[in-house]
């Protein structure tokens, strides 16, 4: 066994798992891989809870809210923490070599929805994650929501480990999912575990590394999978395993320098050895370890929660976070260790129907005790911390300390939203919070019964505070509520928890295109609010800067006045004005993004100046700018992928091109063709009924946001005219 090394000056002396017996990892994957599934099964084997729930019958721990319930999808991300102690306690279990043998370790997981529209879940939680499992179907392999996790994962530096799911099921095929890993996402995968037989006769899997079998029995699952045994190899699949160890050991040596030496000299090596080197590599993402089951028939997954151990890294073995320090460009680095200042991050905010409102964070360095006061840099505020509190399986547990490393929940904060950073005040840094996609779909909502207005936009603004992909606001000119998001489904849900959570039935219209303006080069622009006609008149003025932002990096509004030009207490006025135009768009009602505006210049009058006038200011200043700034309307684009029996192909291009769409690729799967497009979401409507009928039912769609471009003169007429003459469809 690996001595497990506690730094004695990173670990406060009361913290009951240490750092390095600490894990931190999310569960991530394309909708319906089994998520979910398999959660629920660590849940049950780390001892969390006492009965297995199943997606099915709508009863697992994770997937708790009514909504993912009755539909068995997982819409909103969870934290739960479990516990793990790598045992040897069955006959032979002492052949397989375990690197963290009876050490006890604390495992926060947290599942993720693999529907699209719920994409800001995987992103927040990516953002605070140490390591992630990858779960795949072993039948479909690597799905395209699959190669946007794994995106997601890539940008956010998570080390990961691969599960190949569902081998149970007919047409179940572990290498091509292998293959497919090696391809789409051009990752350095290599199998730690073999399955033992496929499909029904999924029964079990081989330890590459310690060269073993591991058998749960064909068809036995009423021992919920807790009964397994350690077996030699099967005959038939000696050779596999002995190969596939020499194909791991040459992948390790060719990137981890201490076994490459071991090999060049042809020295065995031995599973401690081994071992070691692939979690050198997996800690930092140059290797992926693949491994199989079936979490449905409770097969592989203990295997698999002692490989999260063994392989995916402590928040000691990944590089240290780093913060900015706050009003410079200083990159301050955040030292993993309770005995550093404390510095956090808040990732998720949540009504909990029992805690009420939680604010899920992730603990860099330092510690948080019960009533500590922490700090928020954005908001320059402190708050006192009342109540602190894990989720254990289904349990909310209280806990008087959060230590470095940890995942936990604050409650009853107010002045918090997600990716504030929350520290001590003499540690005034900012983390890089997580970046969410701008929605691309909005509609016209109105409460069923005119009484509920007030109700309703209150439960509109909790759920966005919540929410960072979902929008609501008020349209200026018609006074109707619009709410955004990123696909028709999340706005469902929205309307769905209205209704159930704060009592408000709402009528919705049809849902509109979410489009976006934005500038292409430089200007300069001036406001002038100026009525001074006998009596008390109004004066402001101001004069703006505007230029492109960078793709991605939204707003930044900023200061520049200096010598007084507009008195400091009238700044903030300007400033609302022209967050007021951006909000509500100049050239054709559609909200203003990745812009940087400056406020340059203005004057004022010592009797007639007040608030009001400049903001209008604010407002004619950045309008004026803007037309004279090469604006342009941009649209939402989606990543499409299109599974078809051969012959329908031609006609299913024809239909994609006639939608405005790009062809990215064409390749062949299990005999089905797999077409790759980019195609405006304006063109999508209505696309679930012509693919049936193009197809006789037998093709099959998904799609996801992939950016923003700008919209083509040949359609921007009827754009603008149509926003002219429905202002309720802009958002
Ligand atoms: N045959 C088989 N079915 C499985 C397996 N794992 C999960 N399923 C089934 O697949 C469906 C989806 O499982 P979930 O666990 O909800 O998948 P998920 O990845 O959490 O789905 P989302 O959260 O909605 O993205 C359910 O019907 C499960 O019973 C498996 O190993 N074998
Ligand atoms: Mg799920």
């Amino acid at each position: 066994m690996e001595a497990v090394v506690e730094n004695k000056s990173v670990n406060a002396p009361n913290r009951p798992y240490t750092l390095e017996r600490t894990r931190n990892i999310g569960i991530a994957a394309h909708i319906d891989a089994g998520k979910t599934t398999t959660t629920e099964r660590i849940l049950f084997y780390t001892g969390l809870i006492h009965k297995i729930g199943d997606v099915d019958d709508g009863n697992t721990v994770t997937d708790w809210m009514e909504q993912e319930k009755e539909r068995g999808i997982t819409i909103t991300s969870a934290a739960v923490t479990c516990f793990w102690t790598q045992k040897a306690t069955k006959a032979n279990e002492n052949d397989i070599y375990k690197a963290f043998l009876n050490v006890p370790h604390r495992i926060n997981i947290i599942d993720t929805p693999g529907h699209v529209d719920f994409t800001a879940e995987v992103e927040r939680s990516m953002r605070v994650l140490d390591g992630a499992v990858a779960v795949f179907c072993g039948v479909a392999g690597v799905q395209p929501q699959s190669e946007t996790v794994w995106r997601q994962a890539t940008k956010y530096k998570v080390p990961r480990i691969a599960f190949v799911n569902k081998m149970d099921r007919t047409g179940a095929n572990f290498e091509n999912a292998l293959n497919d890993m090696r391809k789409k996402l051009n990752a350095y995968a290599f199998p730690i575990f073999l399955p033992i037989g496929a499909e029904e006769n999924f029964e079990g899997v081989v330890d590459v590394v310690n060269q073993k079998a591991i058998v749960w029995g064909a068809g036995d699952i009423a021992n919920e999978g807790l009964n397994y045994e350690i077996k030699d190899i099967p005959e038939h699949l000696k050779e596999k395993a002995a190969a596939a160890r020499q194909e791991l050991i040459d992948a390790v040596s060719n990137k981890d320098d201490s076994l490459a030496e071991l090999v060049l000299e042809e020295k065995p090596i031995d599973a401690p050895t081994l071992k070691a080197a692939i979690r050198r590599l997996t800690c930092k993402i140059e290797l992926i370890p693949v491994l199989c089951g079936s979490a449905f028939k409770k097969k592989a997954v203990q295997v698999l929660v002692d490989s999260v151990i063994d392989y995916l890294p402590s928040p000691l073995d990944v590089p240290g976070a780093e913060g900015t320090e706050v009003g410079t460009d200083n990159v301050v680095k955040v030292e993993t260790s309770d005995n550093a200042k404390f510095c956090s991050l808040a990732f998720k905010l949540w009504t909990d129907p029992y805690a009420g409102k939680l604010v899920f964070f992730r603990v860099y360095s330092g510690q948080l005790k019960k009533g500590d006061t922490i700090y928020n840099p954005r908001t320059r505020k402190r708050e006192r911390v009342s109540r602190l509190m894990v989720i254990q399986g289904s349990e909310r547990k209280d806990v008087d300390h959060a230590h470095a490393g940890d995942i936990a929940a604050l409650v009853g904060l107010r002045n918090i939203t997600t990716g504030d950073t929350l520290c001590d005040e003499d540690f005034d840094v900012t983390l890089e919070p997580p970046t969410f996609p701008e929605p691309v779909i909005s509609m016209a909502v109105e409460p069923k019964t005119k009484a509920d207005r007030d109700k309703m936009s209150e439960g509109l603004q909790r759920l966005a505070e919540e929410d960072p992909t979902f929008r609501c606001f008020t349209n200026e000119e018609t006074s109707q509520l619009i709410i955004a998001g990123m696909g028709e489904l999340h706005l469902e849900i929205i309307i769905d928890r209205l209704k159930r959570e704060f009592k408000v039935d709402a009528n919705t219209g049809a849902p509109q295109i979410a489009y976006r303006e934005t500038i292409t080069k430089g200007a300069d622009g001036e406001g002038k609010f100026i009525r001074q006609s006998g009596g008390r008149g109004q004066y402001g003025h101001a004069l703006v800067k505007v230029a492109p932002n960078e793709k991605g990096k939204g707003v930044e509004v900023n200061n520049k006045i200096v010598g007084g030009a507009i008195p400091k207490e009238y700044v903030p006025a300007v400033i609302d004005g022209i967050e007021e135009a951006i909000r509500s768009g100049v050239y054709a009602g559609y909200q203003v993004i990745d812009i940087k505006v400056d406020v340059i210049d203005g004057s004022f009058h010592e009797v007639d100046s007040n608030e009001l006038a400049f903001k209008m200011a604010g407002i004619f200043a950045l309008k004026d700018a803007f037309k004279k700034a090469g604006p342009i309307l941009l649209e939402p684009i989606m990543k499409v992928e299109v599974t078809t029996p051969d012959e329908y192909q031609g006609d299913l291009l024809g239909d994609i091109n006639r939608r405005r769409g790009t062809i990215i690729g064409i390749d062949a799967k299990g005999g089905q063709t797999i077409l790759n497009a980019n195609v405006p979401l304006a063109e999508m409507f209505g696309y679930a009924t012509a693919i049936r009928s193009l197809s006789k039912g037998r093709a099959s769609y998904s799609m996801e946001p992939l950016t923003f471009e700008q919209v083509p003169n040949s359609v921007l007429t009827t754009i603008l005219d149509s926003a002219k003459s429905k202002p309720a469809a802009r958002s």
